[in-house]
């Protein structure tokens, strides 16, 4: 099969895009779109009447940064959807939405939550204590809230295999695959509550996707202790991105927001809120500071080797509260939220989120920070003041850093060397501007800005608010990620593109690092399970449809060759254990065929050369019709079949 990807590769798209004019239109329509705001709440319905309505209104020049029906994207860009609990692929610069991907949500499409493969990872690594809970609740969670996707590396880039991701809700990581975009791996963390940050290892490779467990409770947290809020604890985890197993966790001091890591393979660190250790809101900012924890890898992998540790819930534990020799404790002003490695491989950001500034560390000073020959604070070395509740920060790789500003609406771009300099005294300003965002942004992601390949394309600001930016859908309102041109010496911003709750974080990958197969292969270990017992059952699943009686359970394999099922019908007892088992023979690209069986809630998607298997209890007595869900062929409507469900003698 032709790859269009490696057809295209060498092509810029930048080349085409006449970049100078439209810098100049398009800044303009920008300004006037949010000129002077600043606080929720601040545009006027009359205000927002002033700005041109239809296309044809606006400077034609911005149609340069459309990407041409049939011309294809040049980054992907894959988006958290936070509380959806999915990941969207998108393209960048289009902003068209191309694939989603269920990973802690039930999809009613592909049947994620219902197929047994998809099941089997659902389930396989909940806690036991999760295990019971769920026991009568259908066993799987219906929620989850994903808020940070992020890449494998190797050596500092992105290598194509994983993708990794947080689940806030329900304290669970995932893995998906990115040469078939399904998640193939879900485990949930034990003594952790909540998984909020979430990054890789960039060196040597991933090497450890590190967790941070944001909220305190007690360990084990069984009920012994409910009040005692000094036991209540904040652990951060290593899972080894291979083998998805927990590593090593660590217990730190207050609760665990963001963390990354560094281009060397050393350290890991996290901003901490709450240092007061407090439980209501007034507690939690009680003070002026709080800080960001460092880890040491190494230390941390001696300690587990040498056995010094706690084994709890099944993994091995390290004590890193203050004190620690895995640990140091750096002051940052109150309540810091995310925490970014600048591409050059020496600079960290924290943002203040309740202070005006972000407080940049030089990874090169940790060695001596651990060593104790400098205080925390003298890997400290700058500490610009931007603007009101910066969050996140990303980089074009060319010394220049982009902070997102939540209560002013903007992001200010600065630069890091003049901040270093500012920081010394030298009488010089970073900031180089700010561009107003509608609104309140939370994270920003520039092209391979998190990777040593950062290439100062792009900027996506993933805004929280978008009030009057778009035709009114009712009190709920979609969020904005808009998109900026950032390779000039000014912010343009080129376009808005709404999206369903909630894009919290999005990492924007150039085309060249993925390359995902066209159909599956008949050997995937996703559905080997199927294929396995197929085996067992004498079945060829590419050329045999047929039931198989084994007791009280059914097994029935068709195959799905459009326009028809390998099966006209089949019939089964009422109260019988039914598996059925559909591979999908058609060797073409983007045929894909579904399974529905009608009043019984099931559907599921069946890609090309993919096998899926569902599982029901056939308690309905009837004549269940069956039907291909996904348009196939011309005869797509006709591709069906009956079940045919025998009551039970009475
Ligand atoms: S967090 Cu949502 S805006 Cu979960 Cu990365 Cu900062
Ligand atoms: Cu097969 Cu529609």
């Amino acid at each position: 099969m032709e790859n269009e990807q490696g057809k295209k590769k060498g092509f810029s798209r930048r080349d085409m895009l006449g970049t100078t004019a439209a810098v100049a239109a398009a800044g303009a329509a920008g300004v006037a779109g949010g000129v002077g705001l600043s606080g929720i709440g601040a545009v006027t319905p009359a205000e927002a009447q002033t700005r041109p309505a239809t296309p044809a209104a606006r400077p034609a020049v911005a149609n340069k940064y459309e990407v041409k029906p049939g011309e294809l994207d040049e980054y992907y860009v894959f988006f958290s959807s936070g509380q959806t609990g999915e990941v969207r692929i998108m393209g960048l610069p289009s902003m068209r939405e191309l694939m989603r991907v269920p990973v802690f949500n039930r999809d009613s499409a592909t049947g994620w939550g219902q197929t047994n493969e998809s099941r089997k990872i659902l389930t396989e690594n909940l806690t036991p204590e999760t295990r019971e809970f769920l026991k009568d609740k259908g066993g799987i969670y219906l929620n989850g809230d994903l808020h940070h996707p992020h890449l494998s590396f190797t050596d500092g880039t992105y290598d194509g295999r994983y993708l990794f991701a947080n689940d806030k809700a329900n304290t669970r990581v995932c893995r998906i695959r990115l040469d078939v975009m399904k998640c193939d791996k879900i485990i949930q963390l034990p003594n952790q509550h909540s998984v909020h940050g979430l990054r890789v290892q960039k060196y040597p490779k991933t090497g450890y996707v590190f967790c941070n467990g944001e909220d305190r409770v007690p360990t084990p947290n069984d009920g012994k202790n409910l009040t005692d809020t000094k036991e209540y604890f904040s652990i951060f985890t290593a899972v080894d991105g291979e083998t998805m197993e927990v590593a090593w966790q660590i217990r730190v001091d207050g609760n665990l927001d963001n963390v990354d890591a560094d281009y060397q393979g050393k350290y890991a660190f996290a901003t901490c809120y709450n240092s007061e250790e407090g439980v209501t809101l007034a507690e939690m900012m009680a003070k002026e500071q709080d800080w960001v924890v460092v880890f040491n890898l190494k230390r941390i992998e001696e300690a587990v080797k040498a056995g010094k540790i706690e084994k709890v819930g099944g993994v091995p534990l390290l004590d890193g509260r203050k004190g620690s020799a895995f640990t140091r404790y750096i002051p940052v002003p109150n309540s810091p939220h995310g925490i970014n490695t600048a591409p050059d491989g020496i600079h960290v950001v924290a943002n203040g989120k309740l202070s005006p500034t972000v407080t940049v560390f030089d990874v090169r000073k940790f060695d001596d920070l651990f060593d104790d020959k400098i205080q925390p604070r003298d890997a400290v070395v700058a500490e610009p003041e931007l603007g009101l509740g910066p969050l996140h920060t990303a980089y074009d790789g060319r010394g220049n850093a982009f902070t997102t500003l939540f209560l002013d609406s903007q992001v200010v771009k600065w630069n890091i060397d003049l901040a270093r300099r500012a920081f010394k005294g030298e009488k010089v300003n970073p900031v180089i501007q700010k561009l107003d965002v509608h609104y309140q942004p939370g994270h920003n992601h520039t092209s391979m800005g998190q990777t040593k390949d950062a290439d100062g394309k792009w900027l996506i600001s993933l805004n929280k608010f978008s009030k009057d930016r778009f035709l009114n859908v009712g009190p709920l309102k979609p969020e904005n990620d808009q998109l900026i041109d950032i390779s000039g010496d000014q912010m343009v911003l080129v376009h808005d593109s709404p999206s369903f709750a909630e894009p919290h974080d999005a990492t924007i990958v150039h085309r060249s690092k993925i390359n995902p197969l066209h159909v599956w292969k008949r050997d995937d270990p996703f559905f080997a399970d199927a294929v396995k017992q197929a085996q067992a059952d004498g079945v060829d699943l590419m050329v045999d449809s047929k039931v198989v009686r084994d007791g009280n359970k059914v097994r029935v394999y068709m195959t799905s060759a459009a326009p028809a099922f390998g099966l006209e019908d089949f019939t089964v007892k009422q109260g019988e254990d039914v598996t059925v088992y559909v591979t999908n023979i058609d060797d073409v690209e983007d045929l894909t065929h579904g399974f529905s069986i009608i009043n019984y809630g099931i559907n599921m998607e069946v890609a090309p050369q993919a096998t899926a298997s569902v599982s029901f209890k056939a308690d309905r007595p009837g004549v269940y019709w069956y039907y291909c869900s996904w348009f196939c062929h011309a005869m797509h409507m006709e591709m069906k079949g009956r079940m045919l469900v025998e009551p039970q003698a009475t």
